[in-house]
């Protein structure tokens, strides 16, 4: 398969070594009374990638690719979650403080779960991950590499938190990332923009770029 348009030069893959790779999905990040909300954030700038990040997962489920979907969550204990990390800032409510979903950015309460629309079904894989790369603390690179996955394709929130961390980690860890356009957000547009750019220049020094159409139109011609 190649994605023509993909910057900064096409991109190769094949859907067999190849993960869609969703990115803390969460109500904590897009739903108002979460994580992102009690950061200061406008979380409704979140919500607008939805609808094209469930046409690329339906494709790419229906492609038979592997589904990665990964949540930023803490062990009710807070064991995994360092003071550093929770007593940053002067946010409304806390780590671990309770919310109106339940206790924020903790496993297992309702703000926590993968908004309904992108839910992960049957043996998709599910990882909780206590930083914001989607490779500390977690067995991933273990679960790709048995099931001899080279390239990722990126999408999910925020662009420049969570998505630009994990994917410069799997760039390190030698996959060939591209990021949905379309399908990643920030908070704030000026951060997505620039983080865009920054993963593709230098010859692609991050990854590639791709709108998921492009993506799209490759899983619809086989080619
Ligand atoms: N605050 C922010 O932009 N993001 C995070 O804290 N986590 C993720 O990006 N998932």
């Amino acid at each position: 398969m190649r994605i023509e348009e993909a910057i900064p030069f096409p991109y190769e893959f094949e859907i067999r070594n190849t993960a869609l790779v969703l990115i803390d999905m969460q109500r904590d990040f897009i739903e108002p009374g979460g994580f992102g909300e009690t950061l200061g954030n406008d979380v409704s700038l979140l919500e607008a990638i939805v609808p094209a990040t469930k046409t690329a997962l339906q494709a790419w489920r229906e492609a038979g690719g592997l589904v990665v979907h990964t949540r930023e969550a803490h062990k009710p204990d807070l064991s995994d979650c360092p003071s550093a990390k929770r007593n940053r800032g002067n946010p409304a409510l806390r780590i671990g403080d309770e919310g109106p979903m339940g206790r924020i950015l903790v496993a297992g309460e309702p703000g926590n779960q993968i908004i309904e629309a992108l839910a992960p079904i049957g043996s998709e894989i599910v990882i909780d991950k206590p930083g914001k790369g989607a490779f500390y603390a977690t067995g991933l690179h273990e679960l790709l590499q048995q099931r001899g996955i080279t390239h990722l394709l990126f999408g999910g929130v925020t662009t420049e938190v969570c998505v630009q961390t994990s994917m410069r980690e799997a760039n390190d860890r030698g996959y060939d990332c591209l990021l949905l356009e379309d399908c990643t957000e920030s908070y704030f547009p000026a951060f997505k923009a620039a983080t865009l750019d920054m993963v593709r220049a230098q010859g692609g020094i991050v990854g590639w770029t791709a709108p998921s159409a492009a993506l799209l139109a490759a899983l619809r011609s086989g080619q």
